[in-house]
């Protein structure tokens, strides 16, 4: 088993809901646990002129490969109708493996930690409610990160409701 972080990201079709539905589905996975999930966000689009995101981070422990576990991510996106349009287009559901225990993954397909971790306020800040004392594999702890990417454009939606 090894831990790892999925960043989630929804700006269409009620994104709460999308969330909350990739929530239900990656308990499903073979050999999967959901070990936690953070507050849901609100957050201003990179690009502007789309939607505004909800984006919350869910602690696996899982026993799957990585490839494996970007295959199933893949198949659940599809699932709730992600259309692969346009890079960095508005998505019903983007789930992005940010760390996978210690590893370092440079592979075509998949690079872990996820290249735009240390600068996305809607991927640390949800990150560090569950893991506020994590180090990446370079040994730079969390809190580094987040000390040089300000909480701006976000807003945490209560637990309570974000989670019914
Ligand atoms: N994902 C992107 C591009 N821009 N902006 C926000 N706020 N949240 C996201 O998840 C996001 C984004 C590409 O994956
Ligand atoms: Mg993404
Ligand atoms: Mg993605």
């Amino acid at each position: 088993m090894e831990r790892i972080y999925i960043g989630m990201g929804s700006n269409l079709a009620a994104p709460e809901r999308q969330l909350h539905n990739a929530v239900e589905a990656l308990a499903q996975l073979p050999g999967t646990i959901v070990a936690g999930v953070s507050a849901f966000y609100q957050s201003d689009s990179l690009l502007p002129g789309q939607p505004r995101y909800t984006n919350a981070v869910a602690a696996l422990d899982s026993s799957l490969a990585p490839l494996q576990l970007l295959d199933a991510l893949q198949g659940i996106e599809n699932d709730q109708g992600r259309e692969r349009l346009e890079r960095w287009g508005p998505r019903t559901l983007d789930l992005d493996i940010l760390l996978f225990g210690d590893r370092l993954i440079d592979e075509p397909r998949l690079k872990v930690p996820h290249y735009q971790l240390h600068l996305r306020a809607f991927v640390l800040y949800p990150l560090a409610e569950l893991a506020p004392t994590l180090r990446l594999p370079d040994g730079k702890p969390l809190s580094d990160l987040l000390a040089t990417c300000p909480f701006v454009g976000l807003e945490r939606l209560h637990p309570a409701e974000s989670h019914q």
